[in-house]
């Protein structure tokens, strides 16, 4: 087992985080910006250091002063947590060529799967069902790519190769665009990803977004946890992620789980990992692998019982899956709520105080957060400030325990999105489940 940890990330992440290495009797560090050294996880980890001014590319991107740190402290391991070095391939590389574990995949997984075009050939050569799309990087010779896109048929997506998460993408609806559109979405990926290379698929109009967990041991043993339904967003940002995914058979999730299985074990995948899927007309579509651990990691916890975060810990300490696929059961019905410091109008982040804050409970209900009354949210990070977890039986008894949950809420001082949340919750097509990803942007009036 790993003897200590360093916490590389904040916030309620790295309280969940910190949780997880206390139960398994591992010793904890924490990493932090200055502004931060008053950060409910700084205040309980056995040890900490101050990596960096509130920047976080002076701080929790700052991968000489994460990895001193884990010399000083002579730690075992660092848990990147999620954004940030998450799936920063040469921090994974640095941090295993400087003697610790990096707790996630190997560093060329992280490359394979940060590289879409390489993502998309792998998974599609295990058999994993992608997007119909180019497959290879777009070429220069324009009759060629209007071949392409011809051959897919309108309207098609360029993406680049380097992107992801929905930066870097263009939607091109005829052939008198596609050039320009390509030419743009190029020029866009070199400044933004030092890398020029876009692909082109199929546009989906309305699909929902599933993704599917995994877990995979250093001995071969891959199982996967079922999937979410992220469909819930605005802007590539989630706002409400449930598992499972409403109307998704369980012939439908094994067959699609042994997919993701068999290419999982086939490219020696370690430790969590998440597919996500574009999801159609009841078809799945494979589009990006992400290699870390995700903010709505809960919702697979609830309806499988099985904590994520401590099987991170005890894959990277070298320890055997102690489950195979037959013991994972899903049971019952899981919601999250993203709590965001935000202006319920604008969006625009809301930091300052937190004055008074009070936690909701009773039956099926989680709180992932990291607040307490007199902290004060800083400007510098993403503007999480809480998860707000259900489980029922069914769905409609996590919707009503969120709803419930969501008006004992209390959080005075800042600007939440807690409103938003409500009225989703509240509105019947919600409560029918199996939106599509455009539904909130539209009842938003965005679109
Ligand atoms: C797509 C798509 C439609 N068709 N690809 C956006 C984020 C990135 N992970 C992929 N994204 C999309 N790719 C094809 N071929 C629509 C989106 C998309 C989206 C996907 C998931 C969740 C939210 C989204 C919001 C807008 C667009």
């Amino acid at each position: 087992m790993l003897d200590k940890v360093i916490i590389a990330n904040r916030g309620e992440i790295a309280l969940r985080i910190l949780r997880a290495c206390r139960e398994l009797g591992i010793k904890t560090v924490a990493v932090h910006s200055t502004v931060d050294a008053n950060l409910k996880h700084v205040l309980l980890a056995d040890e900490s250091v101050c990596i960096g001014p509130p920047a976080s590319a002076k701080s929790y991107l700052n991968m000489p002063a994460i990895i001193s740190a884990a010399e000083l402290t002579d730690a075992s391991a660092i848990h990147p947590g999620y954004g940030f070095l998450s799936e920063n391939a040469d921090f994974a590389e640095r941090v295993t060529q400087s003697g610790f574990i990096f707790i996630g995949p190997k560093a060329e997984t992280i490359r394979l799967m940060g590289d879409k075009v390489s993502a998309i050939k792998t998974m599609k050569a295990y058999g994993v069902p992608c997007v119909p799309g180019s497959g290879d990087p777009l070429g220069l010779d324009n009759d060629e790519n209007l071949r392409i896109a011809k051959e897919i048929g309108y309207p098609v997506i360029i993406k680049a190769s380097g992107g992801g998460g929905g930066r870097g993408m263009r939607v091109v609806y005829n052939s008198t665009t596609l050039l320009q559109s390509i030419n743009v979405t190029r020029s866009e990926a070199l400044a933004a990803f030092s890398n020029d290379q876009v692909y082109m698929e199929k546009f989906l109009e309305k699909p929902r977004h599933i993704e599917f967990q995994v877990l995979a041991d250093h001995f071969g043993n891959v199982i996967h946890l079922g999937e979410r339904d992220c469909s819930m967003q605005r802007r590539h940002q989630k706002v409400m992620e449930e598992a499972p995914a409403p109307g998704i058979s369980d012939s439908q999730r094994q067959q699609m789980g042994a997919r993701v299985v068999e290419a999982c074990r086939a490219v020696g995948y370690c430790n969590a990992g998440t597919l996500e899927f574009l999801y159609q007309d009841k078809e799945f579509y494979f589009i990006e692998m992400n290699t870390r651990v995700q903010v709505e990691h809960p919702v697979t916890e609830l309806v499988t019982g099985i904590d994520l975060v401590k099987a991170q810990l005890m894959i990277a300490g070298g320890e055997k899956l102690p489950w195979s696929q037959s013991d994972i059961v899903l049971r019952g019905h899981a919601l999250e709520c993203r709590i965001n410091a935000e202006d319920a109008k604008t969006f625009m982040p809301s930091p300052g105080p937190v004055r008074l804050w009070h936690t909701p409970g009773g039956p099926g209900i989680r709180v992932d957060s990291h607040l307490y009354s007199g902290y004060s949210v800083p400007p510098n990070y993403d503007s999480l400030i809480a998860k707000l977890i259900s489980f029922g039986d069914t769905r409609d008894t996590a919707i009503a325990r969120m709803r419930n949950a969501l008006s004992e809420m209390v959080i005075e001082g800042i600007k939440t999105n807690t409103a938003l949340h409500q009225e989703v919750l509240s509105h019947a097509a919600f409560q029918q489940g199996g939106l599509d990803i455009n539904y909130l942007e539209r009842r938003l009036g965005l679109k």
